[in-house]
C-alpha cells in the first residue's frame, strides 16, 4: 500500500506518475516544523536495517550514517563526503513492521539514520514544501517495487547499450577513435560503442563538432559503424554565450535560460567559458533542448551521456567579481581544505542567485537544485523519443528519483583504487532500489592509474552491471583493455559479458517491465544475510561474489543455500556447492559466480559485438527446469510480456 501526504506547496517534480491516494496522516514519523524546515523523526528498533538512498557513500545498510541530498560535482568519493551527484530520497526500513518512505522534494535534505546511535531516523527537509510517499507492505523488496511502480516504467535501452563501451577524456581526433576500435577488433576484444568526451566539440560547445577533425560527422559515424562501433557523445548542461551562434540566439530569443533575480540571464563559467543554463525545469525549454539532439541523430548518433548537470559551475559572474577566474578555479582544484571550502561557499551563493520558471511558478534554483540534472535527462529522453523511432542510449551524471524513466546513470569521477571497486558493488543495489536499473561506474576508475589486476577484477564485476563502460581521465595511463600487455584475460572476461547477454538482457527487461530490481542485496531474498553486502543477486538466477581485494587468489563466499558454482575460464565449468561458508579460488584471469538452486542461466556463443547476438542457440546452465527468455530486435519500443517466452531444459 502506498499513500501520500502533502506539506506546504510542493514544487512539481514528476517523480511519481501513478495515481497515489492521499493519506490522512503520516504513519511512522513525528513531524516538527522549524522556521522553514520540516523535521521528520521515527524510532528505529535495535535490529532494524535501513535501505535506499541510491547514489550515496556508505554501506548498503545506511544505518549509522549521515547523508545529504544536494547534488554535487565531487571527486571525493569518501565516506566523509555526505553528497555525491544525485539525490534519491527513498528509504526502506527492514524491521518488525517494514515500511518505506520517499521524501519528494527538490530542496536539500539531511538524513541521519541512527546517526551517533541516536536510535532514530531523523530527516530534515530544508523547505516545508514536499510530498511524502509512504509504503506499508510485507518486505523491503516489496516497498522498492511499490516505489518503482509509482515512478513508472524504467528506461529501456537498446540491446547494443548492454555491450561493452570504451571511453576516455581526451579522445579528440578520428584517429583516436579508429585506434580504439581497431585495438579491440584486432585483439578480438568485444566492443559496441566508444564515448566521445568534450574534446569532440568545437570549443566545448554542445551541438558542435570540431570542424577540422570531423568535417563530415555522418560519414565518420558510418565509417565507425562499419568497424562495428557506435559513437556516444557527451552533452554538457551549459550553453556557451556567443552572439551569432544559433543555439545561443534561439535560447535567448525564447527566454529558455535560467535568470538572475533582476531578470537577466544567469552567467556561469564551465568548459566553454561563460555559459547560460537551459531552464530544464520549464516544459518549453525542455522541449527545445531535447529537439537540439537532432543535430546528432541526423548524423546517425543514437546514444548520449549528459554531464555537468548538478549543475557544476567553475565560477560565476559573482565569484569572478570577487576575484575568481580560470586561474583561481584551477588552483581551487589543488588539495587544500580552505580553497575547497571557499569555492563551496561561492557555489551556494551562485545556486541562490538564479531562478527557474517552472511553467509559471518562479523557483529559486537553490530550492529546487536536486531536480536540475534529472530534468536535463528528461529533456533529452523526451527529445529522443520524438527524433527516433526506436530506443536510444542515455545515461546522466546527476539524477533524482523519476529520471530512471528516461535514462540511466554513471556514478561520476571515481578513482582507480580497490575501495572504489567496492563502492561500485555497494552502489548497484541501492541505485536499483531507486529505479536506476541502467547504471554502472567508470570501470577501471576515472582518476589515477589503473593496474592490470584492478582492471580485470573490475571488469569481472562490471560484466554483470547493465552499463559496462571503461572510462578514465585525461592525464591517466592508457586504460583500454589492450593496453596491459597480454590481452587474453581481457578478451575472456569482456567476452563473458557477451556470453551472458541472453540472461542480462532478459533479466533487465523483465525487471524494468515488472517494476522490479535487476540487482539486489542478498537479504532481499535470503533472511539472515544482512551483513553480507559484498555479494549480490543479479537477476533471478545468479548470485555474484566479486573479488575486490588486491592480491587475492579467491575469497570466502557465503551460500545461503546450495548452489551451482560456475567457473569461467573461456569455458563454463559447473560444480555443486553446499550451503554455508566456503573458500572459493578465483584467479585474476577467471570469473566465478553462482546459479541459485532451481534456476537456470542461458548463455550464448562467443561474439564480439551485439550485432552478432543470437538468442536461438543457447546453452542452459544450472539445475532449474525452465527460464523466461526476453527477445526482441533490440531496438523496438514495443516491449512487453509478449516478448517473453519460456524455454525448457531438455
Ligand atoms: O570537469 O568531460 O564526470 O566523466 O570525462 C570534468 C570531462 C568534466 C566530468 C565527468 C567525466 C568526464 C569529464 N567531466
Amino acid at each position: 500500500m502506498i499513500s501520500k501526504v502533502l506539506f506546504g506547496k510542493p514544487y512539481r517534480t514528476d517523480a511519481v506518475t501513478a495515481p497515489v491516494p492521499e493519506a490522512a496522516e503520516v504513519a511512522r514519523f513525528r513531524v516538527t516544523a522549524g522556521e522553514r524546515a520540516l523535521t521528520f523523526t521515527c524510532p528505529l528498533g535495535p535490529e532494524d536495517a535501513v535501505y535506499g538512498l541510491g547514489e550515496t557513500m556508505g554501506p548498503v545498510n545506511k544505518r549509522g550514517g549521515r547523508y545529504i541530498s544536494f547534488n554535487t560535482d565531487t571527486a571525493e568519493h569518501e565516506d566523509t563526503n555526505p553528497s555525491l551527484y544525485a539525490s534519491h530520497n527513498f528509504l526502506a526500513v527492514d524491521g518488525e513492521r517494514p515500511f518505506g518512505v520517499f521524501f519528494d522534494t527538490p530542496a536539500r535534505v539531511i538524513f541521519e539514520i541512527d546517526y551517533k546511535r541516536s536510535g532514530v531516523i531523523r530527516v530534515v527537509c530544508e523547505t516545508g514544501d514536499l510530498t511524502l510517499y509512504q509504503m506499508e507492505s510485507g518486505s523491503v523488496q516489496e516497498m522498492c517495487r511499490e516505489l518503482l511502480a509509482a515512478v513508472g516504467r524504467c528506461y529501456l535501452p537498446p540491446l547494443w547499450a548492454f555491450g561493452y563501451g570504451q571511453s576516455r577524456f581526451g579522445y579528440a581526433t578520428p584517429e583516436d577513435f579508429r585506434r580504439v576500435a581497431d585495438g579491440h577488433r584486432l585483439n578480438g576484444i568485444p566492443l559496441d560503442y566508444i564515448c566521445m568526451d568534450i574534446d569532440y566539440m568545437d570549443g566545448y560547445r554542445d551541438f558542435s563538432f570540431n570542424k577540422k577533425h570531423f568535417p563530415d560527422i555522418a560519414a565518420f559515424v558510418r565509417e565507425m559503424r562499419g568497424r562495428g562501433v557506435r559513437l556516444v557523445p557527451i552533452v554538457d548542461a551549459g550553453i556557451k554565450i556567443e552572439p551569432g551562434d544559433p543555439v545561443y540566439e534561439e535560447g535567448i530569443r525564447n527566454g529558455y535560460f535560467c535568470r538572475n533575480r533582476d531578470g537577466g540571464f544567469f552567467r556561469a563559467a564551465v568548459w566553454p567559458g561563460m555559459t547560460h543554463f537551459p531552464d530544464f525545469l520549464n516544459t518549453k525549454a525542455r522541449a527545445w533542448f531535447g529537439g537540439l539532439y537532432r543535430f546528432y541523430t541526423q548524423a546517425g548518433i543514437e546514444g548520449f551521456w549528459n554531464d555537468m548537470n548538478e549543475p557544476a559551475i567553475f565560477y560565476s559572474e559573482y565569484s569572478k567579481g570577487h576575484g575568481a577566474g580560470p586561474l583561481k578555479f584551477l588552483l581551487s582544484l589543488l588539495p587544500g581544505k580552505k580553497r575547497r571550502e571557499k569555492r563551496a561557499r561561492e557555489l551556494l551563493r551562485d545556486y541562490k542567485s538564479f531562478y527557474h520558471d517552472m511553467d509559471g511558478r518562479r523557483a529559486r534554483h537553490y530550492d529546487v537544485h536536486n531536480l536540475f540534472g534529472a530534468m536535463m535527462t528528461r529533456a533529452t529522453g523526451e527529445g529522443l523519443e520524438k527524433l527516433l523511432d526506436h530506443r536510444y542510449m542515455l545515461f546522466s551524471r546527476s539524477s533524482y528519483i523519476g529520471a530512471g524513466r528516461y535514462g540511466g546513470v554513471w556514478t561520476g569521477d571515481n578513482t582507480s583504487k580497490w575501495e572504489h571497486l567496492r563502492l561500485n558493488v555497494r552502489h548497484m543495489p541501492s541505485l536499483n532500489m531507486c529505479g536506476f536499473l541502467f547504471s554502472g561506474a567508470d570501470t577501471g576508475g576515472f582518476n589515477g592509474n589503473c593496474t592490470r589486476e584492478l582492471l580485470l577484477r573490475w571488469l569481472a564485476f562490471s560484466a554483470f552491471t547493465p552499463l559496462m563502460r571503461n572510462h578514465t581521465g585525461k592525464f591517466t595511463r592508457a586504460q583500454e583493455a589492450y593496453e596491459f600487455g597480454d590481452t587474453e584475460a581481457f578478451r575472456r572476461i569482456i567476452g563473458l559479458r557477451y556470453r551472458l547477454l541472453p540472461y542480462i538482457y532478459s533479466e533487465y527487461m523483465k525487471a524494468a517491465l515488472r517494476s522490479d530490481l535487476y540487482i539486489k542485496p542478498l537479504t532481499f531474498v535470503y533472511p539472515g544475510t544482512r551483513d553480507i553486502e559484498d555479494q549480490l543477486l543479479v537477476g533471478d538466477s545468479l548470485m555474484i561474489a566479486p573479488v575486490v581485494e588486491e592480491g587475492a587468489v579467491g575469497r570466502r563466499v557465503y551460500l545461503p543455500e546450495a548452489m551451482t558454482l560456475v567457473r569461467y575460464d573461456g569455458e563454463f565449468h559447473c560444480q555443486p556447492v553446499s550451503a554455508g561458508w566456503t573458500e572459493v579460488k578465483a584467479a585474476v584471469e577467471e570469473v566465478v559466480f553462482f546459479i541459485r538452486r532451481g534456476k537456470l542461466l542461458p548463455v550464448g556463443k562467443q561474439i564480439e559485438s551485439t550485432a552478432e547476438y543470437d538468442s536461438e542457440h543457447l546453452t542452459l546452465l544450472g539445475d532449474g527446469e525452465s527460464y523466461e527468455l526476453y527477445t526482441d530486435d533490440g531496438l523496438t519500443r514495443a516491449c512487453g510480456e509478449e516478448n517473453i517466452r519460456v524455454i525448457k531444459k531438455i
